[in-house]
């Protein structure tokens, strides 16, 4: 890419676009940055740069894409947001970050996107990674910006990058030599505007990729076999539910990786400690990757051993009473409170609620009389959810998600299990995930 000269907008102060400006600042080209909040709000990085020559802070209108080269958005702005469209409507080329990195990362990339399970299988093949003595940067949507590795010196020999659909949804050439898209079920509707584009946009991470690379999918997913027909790079399938003839799958207590030219493995499933039937088929993307990637048999099967999940996705958070209390605070989309739901083996009494993404909450009607015993909702999402739940399990509403908790333990019976499994974000009362998560343990410590 050359920048001489260039004029390009960064949209967004957040993490990504702080570094994306101090990227491009350094390259000498001239950055004009841009939000909605005023700069009081913006990143704590953006201090940093606050007094660069090559930098113009501008209003957060049209008028900033006059001699624009480029815009850079941040993940966070949707597509049909104004200055966008702008940008699209005069011709400027627009790419997102992860596209800029990729033009200057030299290192092998393998990314991993999903609606669920994408930040584990990016740590955990981080971890089998680096235990195989491989030097690996991890980043991308799991909380450090891939350009930051591009303006490094570069010394890892992988970048393992978790890939959210915003990110790809502005890319032109970026290539992962390994690619695995875990699972699509309906999320961030109201950014993408429908489930079809939503998908559309995550096969994205497929789309440059060449004979040489290799395309890990779910082999039980029929729009994802769907698509593995226009995939020009090597398809390798995993499932949990069916044997395949090749790829990765599960046969009475044992994982089996079967691939042509391959000698067959085997990894018990017994070395696995994190829950739930997803878990395994996210250890087995891990395992199909770090494969890819010449790790051995014996490392991968130490790292997963050791592996023992990551906090706030079905994370014990103590018991009151003999009532066990799980926070799943990541689990912000439906399916992922599907997938939660799954794992206890009794029904439980389920925290849901927060901010809507337009969730297709519908698909819970007819599996929460089976796996709960009683909902409690909250949050703003409260009353567009029971509309779309039904009442054929008990429902209670609390406006936050304290009272929300106190209400489940007052309802709850020795040996009961209370989950907050959201199905939505967090924003209308915390600042992310995390803290709503570290808030729930701290209510239950409180009790
Ligand atoms: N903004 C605008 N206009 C808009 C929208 C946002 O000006 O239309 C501004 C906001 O006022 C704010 C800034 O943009 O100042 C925030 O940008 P951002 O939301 O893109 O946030 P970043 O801090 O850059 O973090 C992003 C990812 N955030 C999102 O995708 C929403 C982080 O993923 C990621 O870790 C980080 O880049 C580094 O790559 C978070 C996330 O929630 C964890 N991801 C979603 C998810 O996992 O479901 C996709």
């Amino acid at each position: 890419m050359d920048f001489n000269g260039k004029k390009i907008v960064v949209i967004g102060m957040g993490k990504t676009g702080i570094a994306v400006a101090g990227f491009l600042g350094e390259r000498g080209v001239k950055v004009s940055v841009t939000d909605e909040k005023s700069s009081d709000q913006w990143g704590e990085g953006f201090k940093g740069i606050a007094k660069a020559k090559w930098l113009e802070v501008g209003n957060y209108n049209k008028n900033i894409l006059k001699d624009a080269d480029m815009v850079i958005p941040s993940p966070g702005v949707p597509p049909y947001n104004e200055l966008l469209v702008d940008a699209l409507r005069k011709n400027i080329p627009v790419v997102s970050e992860i596209e800029l990195a990729y033009r200057f990362i030299k290192t092998p990339m393998i990314a991993v996107t999903g609606t669920n399970g994408k930040t584990t299988v990016t740590t955990l093949l981080g971890e089998i990674l680096k235990s195989s003595g491989r030097k690996t940067f991890v980043g991308g949507n799991i909380g450090n910006p891939l350009i930051e590795y591009a303006g490094s010196l570069q010394e890892a020999e992988f970048v393992v990058a978790e890939i959210s659909s915003f990110q790809l949804q502005w890319i032109r050439k970026f290539r992962p030599f390994i690619a695995a898209l875990l699972n699509i079920t309906s999320d961030h509707i109201d950014y993408h505007g429908s489930f079809e584009e939503y998908r559309r946009i995550k096969f994205n991470i497929f789309a440059n990729q060449t004979k040489n690379d290799f395309a890990i999918l779910n082999a039980a997913d029929p729009a994802q076999q769907e698509i593995s027909r226009s995939i020009l790079s090597r398809v390798a399938g995993f499932s949990s539910r069916k044997i395949l003839q090749e790829g990765i799958f599960v046969k009475s207590d044992k994982i089996i990786f079967k691939m042509p030219e391959r000698e067959e493995e085997q990894y018990p499933l017994g070395i696995i400690s994190i829950p739930g039937l997803h878990n395994v088929e996210n250890i087995m993307a891990s395992i199909m990757a770090a494969r890819f990637c010449g790790c051995a048999r014996e490392t991968i099967i130490d790292a997963i051993t050791a592996f023992r999940g990551l906090p706030h996705r079905i994370e014990f958070a103590g018991e009151k009473n003999s009532v066990k209390f799980y926070d799943d605070s990541k689990g912000t989309n439906v399916g992922s409170v599907l997938r939660a739901l799954e794992t206890f083996d009794k029904p439980v009494v389920l925290l849901m609620g927060g901010r809507d993404k337009e969730g297709d909450f519908e698909t819970l009607k007819p599996v929460l009389p089976t796996k709960a015993k009683k909902v409690i909702l909250f949050g703003e999402a409260r009353d567009r959810i029971v509309s779309l739940i039904g009442n054929n399990v008990p429902i209670l509403k609390e406006a936050k998600l304290k009272e929300a908790v106190e209400t489940a333990y007052k309802n709850a019976q020795p040996g009961d299990v209370i989950l907050l499994s959201p199905g939505c974000a967090s924003f209308d009362e915390f600042a992310n995930y995390k803290e709503r998560g570290n808030f729930f343990k701290e209510v239950v410590r409180n009790l």
